[in-house]
């Protein structure tokens, strides 16, 4: 069966296996309504409102069992959520080259089907471990507690100081699911216009960082770095933020203390 939402609203529901939809087929209309195809269950609302909060209570029941494993080998956690392309993983290769002699870094690199980045993220001295959710998992559009929990026996806990999770890129729906993470980063590449903290609030609103990565390509677009940040702060006021570019190496140092002293101070 195909995996399960909760949304902003607090509704919920599945995804057929062959329907991972992506966010360029974003299931809510303008008001927030959903409008997945939900045909073939018009009678079964309650019962499978029931089901799913009770797969929803398992997520949460996981990622409190994650947090406990990790607060048992003393490593913080920070979940990297972005759509695809906005450079999470070229920021993972300048994080691991700037942080590797000072610090023990696991990498838990969610990827649908492939093992391309977690291939990328080998050689810096970091355990990478690689969870395909192509394989039992529905080939979901997002890490959830049970798939980061499968991806923890390939990593040595006791031995790291920093776990890193590189989420599935997609802006919707890794933002809904807790997996025990400490703290919640997002790296959004100045590409991608100044309004998509409104399009998509429950991400933006989710994380305590935004890493705003290409900005060596500022010099050639008309995006309005302003305009970004007064949307950023409707829907997230508190959020840090970083200019970056994982090309040139910009706030690359702003980036590793933000996660040094983040994952040294908070539970
Ligand atoms: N110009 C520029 N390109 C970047 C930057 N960061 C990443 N890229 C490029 O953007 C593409 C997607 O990056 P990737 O790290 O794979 O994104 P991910 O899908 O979020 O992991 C790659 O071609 C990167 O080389 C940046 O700061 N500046
Ligand atoms: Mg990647």
């Amino acid at each position: 069966m195909g995996r399960f939402h909760r949304h902003a609203d607090e509704t919920m529901h599945t995804h057929d296996q062959d329907h991972a939809h992506d966010q360029d087929r974003a299931h809510d209309d303008v008001t927030g309504r959903d409008v997945g195809n939900h045909s073939g269950y018009p009678e079964t609302g309650t019962a499978r409102v029931k089901v799913l909060e009770d797969i929803l209570s398992e997520n949460d029941r996981v990622a409190d069992a994650n947090q406990k494993a990790f607060a048992e080998a003393g490593v913080r956690v920070v979940n990297i959520m972005s759509s695809p392309g906005a450079g999470k993983t070229a920021l993972l290769k300048r994080t691991l080259a700037a942080l590797r002699t000072q610090t023990r870094i696991g990498i838990l690199e969610g990827d649908i089907a492939t093992s391309i980045d977690a291939e990328q993220l080998n050689g810096y001295g970091a355990a990478v471990s690689l969870v395909n959710t192509s394989a039992g998992f529905g080939g979901e559009c997002h890490l959830d507690a049970v798939m980061v929990r499968s991806g923890l026996s390939r990593l040595p806990l006791p031995e790291l100081d920093l776990l890193l999770i590189e989420n599935v890129g997609n802006l919707v729906c890794p933002a809904e699911f807790r997996v025990g993470e400490h703290a919640k980063a997002m790296v959004y590449a100045v590409t991608e216009g100044e309004e998509k903290p409104l399009k998509y609030p429950v991400m933006f609103r989710a994380v305590d960082v935004v890493v705003i990565n290409k900005v060596d390509l500022l010099p050639y677009l008309d995006f309005d770095l302003h305009k970004f940040l007064a949307n950023l702060r409707a829907v997230n006021p508190q959020a840090t933020t970083i200019r970056a570019s994982a090309r040139t190496g910009e706030g690359i140092a702003e980036w590793c203390s933000w996660l040094l002293g983040h994952t040294a101070t908070r539970d």
